[in-house]
């Protein structure tokens, strides 16, 4: 690609997508609401909240690719999660159409868009959403914009339902949901390389033992996850008590998120 978008550069999946996507573009532009340091030679930084629609199509112009990572990343009072997550992405895909260049759009979905199936569940992309609360909500909003603008305007998204991206699983639930950072790494390049994407629903998830979603539908992708959570098992037995089975943590696929309050404002 010629210019490769990254938005939310300054969080954890936008800064693991900054040390090892700089290969997949001649310019990576990192965008953030601060904190992006100092620009590298094939970098761009730029400053800019997606919910200012007239900031977002300045930075999506004349992009072939977008990494969107950028929002609210968890449960807040809903106008947080609207300006983010909701206008946001409208921002993002009104920019899109409008673009010169058409982009290739990476949407980081969450598995709190399918958080209240029951962890006896095994489920794939044709799942009816089950949120589990505001932020999912606002999550499944974002699949729906992408499959709009797909259908209408033939702009291709990966709608990757992340599990839990962090450097090793941090609770027995994350033995199911973990996706390892090389495996995150590799469905981006999958997404970028594959020559026809459509708009699929991926879940990001790492080869675990205990998975609980079907990739079956996008094995055109030609992405093989290689790790497998279950190598962090003792060292969690060791670390923590597993949730006892009748706690929410234990039930439901989005975990402790199923059993939160609304957050008011
Ligand atoms: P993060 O919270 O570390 O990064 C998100 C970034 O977006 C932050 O730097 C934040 O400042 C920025 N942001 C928030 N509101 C904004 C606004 N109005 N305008 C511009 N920037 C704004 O989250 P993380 O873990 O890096 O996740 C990245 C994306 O992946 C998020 O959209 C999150 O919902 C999604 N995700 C992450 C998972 C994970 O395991 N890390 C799991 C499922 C989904
Ligand atoms: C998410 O959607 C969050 O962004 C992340 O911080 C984790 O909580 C993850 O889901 C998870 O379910 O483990």
């Amino acid at each position: 690609m010629k210019r490769l978008l990254i938005t939310g550069a300054a969080g954890g999946l936008g800064t693991l997508c900054r040390n090892r996507l700089a290969h997949l573009a001649d310019t990576i532009v990192l965008s953030a609401l601060d904190g992006l340091g100092e620009a590298a030679l094939n970098e761009e930084v730029r400053y800019a909240d997606l919910a200012d629609k007239h900031a977002v199509a300045d930075l999506v112009s004349g992009c072939d690719g977008i990494v969107h990572l950028g929002g609210q990343s968890g449960e807040a009072p809903w106008p947080v999660i609207r300006a983010a997550n909701v206008d946001g992405l409208v921002n993002l895909y009104e920019a899109a159409r409008r673009s010169p260049v058409t982009p290739r759009i990476v949407f980081a979905s969450s598995n709190h868009a399918i958080g209240f199936y029951e962890q006896t569940d095994r489920i794939g992309a044709d799942a009816v959403p089950r949120p589990d609360g505001l932020y999912g909500v606002s999550k499944v909003f974002g699949e729906a914009i992408a499959s709009m603008y797909h259908d209408k305007f033939g702009i291709e998204t990966a709608r990757l339902r992340i599990g839990s991206c962090f450097p090793e699983p941090l609770d027995h639930r994350m033995l199911s949901t973990w996706l390892s950072p090389g495996d995150f790494i590799s469905l981006i390049e999958c997404v970028f390389r594959v020559p026809r994407l459509g708009c699929p629903v991926i879940y990001g998830v790492s080869d675990n033992d205990t998975a609980w979603w079907d990739n079956s539908a996008v094995s055109y992708l030609g992405w093989r996850p290689k790790d497998n959570a279950e190598t962090f098992r003792a060292k969690l037995d060791s670390e923590m008590v597993p949730p006892a089975p009748d706690d929410v943590s234990a039930i439901y696929q989005g975990g402790a998120f199923a059993g939160d309050r609304i957050h008011e404002d």
